[in-house]
Formats: structure tokens, sequence, C-alpha cells
């Protein structure tokens, strides 16, 4: 069992449990591929694992699972809304390199800036942030630029041991996917033609800064190169801007 396992089988039983879920399409290339990287004892097969669903109000559950042994454990797991909708997005970036543990947990606003936006996404969150917070030491600095897409919400921390990944992470990541879930029930169809614009445009930027800025490019063009780290960025993370484009 790797560390990020158990995230994902939660996941991946806690959305059946509450969501109606179809499947959303993942290129073949895309479902599981794997390179083997190092030299001599340091081999290692690094195995990269996508996953992802679609409801009627979420436009695309996604996870992708990097394996590679002790040192390289990635679980990156994103809920795209439908353009329909106000809800934020829900972002975990869940990192283990040889350098230690990244975690980034949050629910990342469509406005940051707007006082209501932030009263309905933010507001209820906040105890549940301010307890993990306080069990969790501050990550410190991130790329400025980054900020505009986080929430006060943001939970973001280097763990040096395996075994608060394991206990309080875990707690925190249940936790935060049990609100979204909650946020995403209560959710209302938005109608009104100036609103839908702008959660479109608000979509459109985060996902290209997203695509724009992955921390984890050069991570997978070295392992599996430059044409299907370009594909899997933009045709499976972070896709929004290809799937508009598309005539489905
Ligand atoms: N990050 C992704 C995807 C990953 C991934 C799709 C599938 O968005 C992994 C893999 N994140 C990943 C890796 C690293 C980080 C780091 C491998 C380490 C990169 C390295 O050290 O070489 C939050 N992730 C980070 C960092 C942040 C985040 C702030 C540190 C980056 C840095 O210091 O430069 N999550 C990440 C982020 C947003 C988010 C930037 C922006 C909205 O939601």
């Amino acid at each position: 069992m790797t560390l990020y396992q158990p995230f994902l089988d939660h996941a991946i039983s806690y959305i059946k449990l509450r969501l109606d879920l179809a499947p959303y399409p993942i290129p073949r290339e895309f479902e599981s591929k794997s390179a083997i990287v190092g030299k001599g004892k340091n081999q290692e097969t690094v195995v990269t694992s996508s996953y992802a669903f679609r409801t009627p109000k979420l436009r695309q559950i996604r996870a992708a699972h990097v394996q590679g042994g002790k040192a390289l454990q990635v679980l990156n797991f994103v809920i795209f809304p439908q353009l329909n909708y106000d809800l934020p997005f829900f972002g975990a970036d869940l990192v283990t390199l040889p350098g230690g543990n990244l975690i980034a947990l949050d629910m990342q606003p469509l406005f940051r800036d707007e006082a209501k936006y932030r009263a309905k996404y933010t507001e209820p969150i906040l105890p549940m942030f301010h307890a993990y917070h306080e069990r969790l030491s501050w990550g410190g600095d991130f790329p400025e630029e980054a900020q505009l897409f986080f929430s006060p919400a943001f939970l973001w921390s280097r763990p040096k041991e395996t075994r608060i990944v394991e206990t309080i992470v875990f707690e925190a990541f249940r936790d935060y996917l049990q609100a979204y879930l909650d946020f995403a029930e209560q959710a209302e169809p938005v109608k009104d033609p100036h609103n839908l614009q702008a959660i479109k445009e608000a979509q459109l930027q985060y996902t290209r800064y997203r695509a724009d800025k992955d921390p984890a490019r050069g991570m997978f063009k070295r392992f599996y190169g430059e044409e299907w780290t370009e594909e899997y960025i933009h045709g499976f993370l972070f896709d929004l801007e290809r799937s508009l484009s598309s005539v489905s």
C-alpha cells in the first residue's frame, strides 16, 4: 500500500456513495503510464494512473496518482464544477518527493474578492480550517501569483513525518471532501447570463493558470517525455479549454 492509496480509495468510494457518477472519458494513453527511471540500485518504475468521473453538477472529478517508490508519491485530486454552478474547485495536491512532503488542500474560489462568495463558500469551512491549521504547521512561501487562486481556508503544510500525512492530513482530506460535497449538494444552477459569463471566465483563468504553471511538468517530462506530458496536462489534467472548443 503506497502513501496516498488510502486517500484515493476513500475519495472514490465516498464520491460513489454520495453522487450519481458517470464515467469521464480518459484518453487511453493516460489511463496508466509507466517508465523506468534511475540507474542500478536506484532504479524505480514510476507509474501514473488516472481516474475521472462526472455528475450533472460536477464537470470533471479527476485524480492523478503517481507511484514511484517510497520517495516519490503524488496524488493530485481536483474537482471542476459545471459552468452553470458557482461552486469553488476542490483542490488537493499531496506530494512526497526526496526533499519531503508537501500538502496543499483547498476549496479554490471562483471570485476571491467578493464578500458574498466568501460568506457562501469560505466562511462556513473556516472553523475546520483553523482546527487543522493548528495541528499542521504552515508550509511557508509559495509562488505569489498562485495566491490569487487560494482561499483563506487554504491548508498548506510540509509535514516532516509520514505519520502526520497518514493521520492528520488524511483526516483533513476526508473532512474537506465531505464539506465540498455538502456544498455541491446544496448548489443551485445559475441562470443569469452575466453571472454565467463571469463563471466561465473565472474557470478558464484558473485552468489556464494551472496548466501553464503545473509544478509537475518537469517531473512528467523527465519520466515520460515532452509530448506525452503536454497532452496529459492540456488533454486531461486541465482540459477545460479543449473541452469548450470541441463540439460535444
Ligand atoms: N501538481 C499539480 C498536478 C500534479 C502536481 C496536476 C499530477 O497541479 C504535483 C501532479 N505539485 C506537484 C509536484 C510538486 C508540486 C508543488 C510534483 C513539487 C514540484 C517540485 O518541488 O519540483 C499547489 N503544488 C506544489 C507547490 C504548490 C502546489 C504551491 C509548490 C510549488 C513551488 O514551490 O514552486 N495546487 C498547487 C498549485 C495550485 C494548486 C500551485 C494553484 C492553484 O491548486
